[in-house]
């Protein structure tokens, strides 16, 4: 199969969707890849690199989804890119259709089969292409929501771990998930006073006994979470339904009980958010505040740290990436219950329950 791995446009985006060791494995099977100029140069490898591996470097986006009989991105395409696409060819990305209507749209008009790294689920309910980038995600949560607590970014000016005689913050955790977790690790490993909620007791119980002395495990619900919030420095949204739009379990009026300068971290933005008050920013311009409370709604955290981000994803999405193109997306659908769960468009239709539900169409 020809794979055309395409540079990210998305603004700040670094991470690239193949490594030139995944062109190595990808051409050793017998398949040719296309890689857009500089694609890589943000995650650290040079076109060179890929040429050495056996790619072919490509100068335009529009050439390589001319030849590429499956194209891959990390992020989802850009409006530039919905047109590139057409009917016969695979897109395997991220692409989190549930919170986005135009690109849905986009894709749905291209004709393309859009398979979502996101929903591509295990037998044991696991994400196995979202779990590396959710792991980053969460770590990197308590260190913007930490930048976004200093007084110079608009918050309170309060250190998350205090110091001998001044008190830690408090930072509230929603969701004991893999964000919620790394992100609960993080928060307590810089010495803050974690609160970390999740509406599953068997996943508390678990969580009570692996996490650190200074994380309290919680039953999540509106009347715990409004209870918590006058108290908190920090609130991390990680809270997620795959594929589908994520509820919202903090409201604008909610934001009243919070402290003036603490800061929110929705980690849940790129399925629509899960504070009432999220709008989705870029690492340009990331935070915003409403009623005086700091948000952090980076639609793509992960790209941040796109040497650490690059190599996670890739070590998920490679076997997988490698399975389709073996045996064509409708054999490996057929043969691999978790790649077709991850089948979100095919020729105009959508074909995942929980996109569908999101834009009031029928499955
Ligand atoms: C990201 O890492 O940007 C995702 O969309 C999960």
């Amino acid at each position: 199969m020809i794979v055309g791995v395409l540079k990210e446009i998305k603004v700040k985006e670094n991470r690239v969707c193949m490594t030139p060791a995944g062109v190595t494995t990808m051409v050793s099977r017998g398949h040719e890849v296309l890689v857009e100029k500089n694609a890589g140069v943000g995650s650290g490898f040079a076109d060179e690199e890929y040429v050495a591996a056996g790619a072919t470097i490509i100068d335009t986006p529009q050439e390589i989804c001319d030849k590429a009989e499956m194209v891959m991105h990390v992020k989802e395409p850009q409006p530039s890119e919905y047109g590139m696409l057409r009917k016969g060819q695979i897109l395997f990305t991220y692409l989190h259709l549930a919170a986005d209507e135009p690109q849905t749209k986009g894709l749905m008009e291209s004709g393309a089969t859009c398979i979502a790294y996101e929903t591509v689920q295990k037998a044991d309910r696991s994400l196995p292409l979202l779990t590396p980038m959710s792991e980053v995600a969460g770590r990197m949560a308590i260190q913007q929501g930490a930048k976004a607590l200093e007084k110079t970014n608009g918050g309170l000016g309060k250190l998350l771990g205090g110091v001998p005689g001044v008190a830690p913050a408090k930072v509230m955790v929603i969701g004991g998930g893999v964000v919620g977790v790394q992100a609960a690790k993080m928060a307590c490993g810089l010495g803050a006073q974690v609160y970390l909620m999740d509406i599953n007791l068997d996943r508390l119980r678990y969580l009570a006994d692996v996490m650190p002395a200074n994380c309290t495990t919680l039953m999540s619900s509106k009347g715990a979470i409004q209870e918590l919030l006058p108290e908190m420095d920090m609130v991390v949204g990680a809270v997620l339904i795959p594929g589908a739009k994520a509820p919202a379990v903090i409201t604008r009026e909610d934001l009243k009980l919070m402290k003036k300068g603490s800061a929110l971290v929705d980690v849940a933005i790129d399925q629509g958010g899960c504070f009432e008050t999220s709008k989705a920013t870029t690492h340009e311009n990331p935070t915003y505040e409403v009623e005086g409370v700091v948000h952090y709604c980076v639609a793509n955290i992960p790209g941040a740290v796109p040497m650490t981000s690059t190599m996670a994803l890739t070590n998920a999405t490679l076997p997988y990436a490698l399975e389709i193109a073996d045996k064509g997306w409708k054999k490996a659908c057929q043969e691999n219950e978790e790649i077709k769960l991850g089948l979100n468009v095919h020729e105009g239709k959508l074909t995942y329950k929980a996109v569908c539900d999101a834009f009031g169409l029928e499955y």
